[in-house]
């Protein structure tokens, strides 16, 4: 993907043929114009919209200018200076293995401005400009096209061929912009600039119409009978078929401002939603993860090279999900797997659950299965049997992964839903055992999962350092008023994991150990003497155990992919 961190052999800012045989992103630009295929180069606006329209399969990318004022929060009307945009279609190109055609408008000056750009774009891995024949300062072409004066053609022409012996990489492309139709000339005059723009040397033609038909495009490329190759954008009459393009002999479609239009209309609905809620949790999860971003940033390069040149290591973290129960409540949903497997908005909730681990950066997930492990297919994760399952409970399932523990492991229900915020929570505790506790008052929570602390939920009180006393246990209520309800979420490092194998052996020995919870195991560590930090939370999540659960859990993820 990029072009800085991952050396693709066809990466090459320079002329021509560079290391390794690559294909130069001039080269490749000046092969989509020639072709007899028709080519498609989608708008970015800086790195990382270009990197998602090269990840979607373009092959090139429009800087287009109307997109890069719009991010910089400018107009179309050369606000910017050159050297703005030539500092961003740079990132670009960085962050990107396909060739970038820059809209150039109309050079930023004239002839000497267009042969300085020349140079800079080329130095800066451009693969081609496009120059418009209008005067500076321009104005987008929608925008009173008509009452556009266009540039004397003596003069654009005189522009174009400084570009052509400005450029020292033969490849490097000059597309000329005949902007006859935009300012409400006829298809000779358009044809007449078109072919003075290409005799001064113009690599290609690009012929741009305002209309909501194709009509001046198909008149123009016939007339034109493919003296060079011509390019089009067709957002004015975009409803036409791609086949009536082809069929004309265009050589490349510009899709020239859908990713600034798509990021706008997203930008305005979380904006929207984080200002009316006073909260991030409903727009978190339906928003790209931190963790994507990072994805797009090649983070991972940075790791690895750090482990290469800087010394110094992450402990690493996994995540033992327990979900070898078939569930009690819900036997005519689970004849073929166990509930964990249960879809909910056409996920399984264990596929949600491994999701959010991911997100927070978990890559060591093991699964603990039993009833019906055999429909278990989520990719990528460890799977361990517990061949006991049917007569044994959670604390010898948990035993089942003790393998797969590491020096920081977060064990969960595999029936559990949370929003997000509540694992990133749990994974920045620097506690050694962490458990999470929901303080919002329910008479659905089962007796056995209450909880009892050395404080309540003050939740007025940032920090609170609250230890976990008790979970209830299969025993009623143990007298008092519980302060919360545990999820069946733990995190244990350093020392807790220890606790835990120490816990693990110990009940093991027990005549009862089959019928063991991880409460009791909790239970076990705290009269050990060892502390277990409560995180508090107030809802946000949900567990499945019934059919209600099940339609709740509906509700919970509706919105999310
Ligand atoms: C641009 O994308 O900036 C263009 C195409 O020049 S248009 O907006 O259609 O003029
Ligand atoms: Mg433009």
């Amino acid at each position: 993907m990029s072009s800085l961190y991952f050396p693709a052999e066809h990466v090459v800012n320079g002329p021509g043929v560079g290391p390794g045989n690559a294909v130069s992103k001039t080269a490749q630009l000046r092969h989509m114009l020639r072709s007899n295929e028709l080519e498609f180069i989608l708008e970015a606006h800086n790195g990382i919209s270009a990197v998602i329209a090269e990840e979607a399969g373009f092959k090139g990318i429009w800087a287009s200018g109307l997109a890069l004022s719009a991010q910089f929060g400018v107009r179309d009307n050369n606000e910017t200076s050159w050297t703005q945009v030539v500092d961003m279609v740079e990132f670009m190109s960085d962050a990107t293995s396909v060739p970038i055609l820059l809209d150039g408008d109309t050079g930023y000056g004239n002839f000497n401005n267009v042969r300085r750009l020349v140079r800079k774009l080329e130095q800066r891995g451009v693969a081609g400009v496009c120059i418009e024949d209008k005067s500076f300062p321009k104005t987008n072409s929608f925008i009173n096209g008509e009452r556009q004066p266009l540039a004397d053609i003596n003069e654009f022409c005189g522009k174009i061929a400084a570009a052509k012996d400005s450029q020292l990489d033969d490849d490097f492309c000059v597309v000329a912009r005949v902007e006859a139709y935009i300012a409400g000339r006829d298809t000779r005059e358009a044809i007449t600039r078109a072919e003075a723009y290409r005799k001064a040397g113009a690599d290609s033609i690009l012929i741009h119409s305002a209309l909501s038909k194709p009509d001046q495009i198909l008149e123009f490329a016939k007339e034109w009978g493919g003296r060079a190759p011509l390019v089009i954008v067709p957002t004015k009459y975009y409803s036409t078929p791609t086949h009536i393009f082809r069929d004309a002999g265009v050589s490349m479609v510009i899709w020239a401002n859908h990713l600034i239009r798509s990021a706008v209309d997203a930008m305005q609905g979380t904006a929207r939603q984080i200002f009316e809620d006073q909260s991030l949790v409903e727009v978190e999860d339906r928003v790209a993860s931190i963790k994507e971003i990072f994805r797009l940033q090649c983070a991972e390069e940075l790791a690895a090279a750090e482990h290469r040149y800087a010394k110094g290591t992450r402990p690493n973290t996994a995540a033992v999900v327990l979900a070898a129960s078939r569930g009690d409540e819900l036997t005519h949903l689970t004849h073929d797997r166990p509930k964990a497997m249960l879809s909910v908005n056409g996920k399984p909730l264990l596929a949600r659950l491994v999701e959010l681990c991911r997100k927070q950066g978990i890559d060591g997930i093991s699964v603990v299965a039993g009833y019906r492990a055999d429909s278990v297919d989520i990719k990528d994760i460890q799977l361990v049997l517990n061949d006991g399952h049917a007569t044994s409970g959670e604390l010898a399932s948990l035993a089942c992964a003790r393998h797969s523990f590491r020096e920081d492991t977060v064990i969960l229900y595999g029936d559990l839903l949370f929003r997000s915020y509540i694992l990133r929570e749990l994974m920045e505790s620097d506690s050694e055992l962490t458990v999470v506790i929901d303080s919002q008052e329910s008479d659905t929570g089962l007796a056995r999962d209450d909880a009892y602390c050395s404080s309540p939920d003050n939740r007025s009180l940032w920090g609170q350092h609250v230890l976990l006393r008790r979970i209830a246990g299969d025993e009623c209520r143990n007298g008092g008023r519980p302060d919360g309800r545990w999820i069946g979420m733990v995190r244990a490092q350093g020392d807790g994991r220890v606790w835990i194998e120490q816990g693990l052996d110990t009940l093991g020995t027990r005549p009862d150990f089959d019928r063991l919870t991880l409460g009791d195991l909790l239970n076990h560590i705290v009269a050990e003497g060892h502390p277990v930090r409560v995180m508090y939370i107030h809802g946000h999540w949900l567990d499945v155990n019934s059919l209600a659960d099940l339609e709740q859990a509906g509700r919970f993820t509706a919105g999310q992919s």
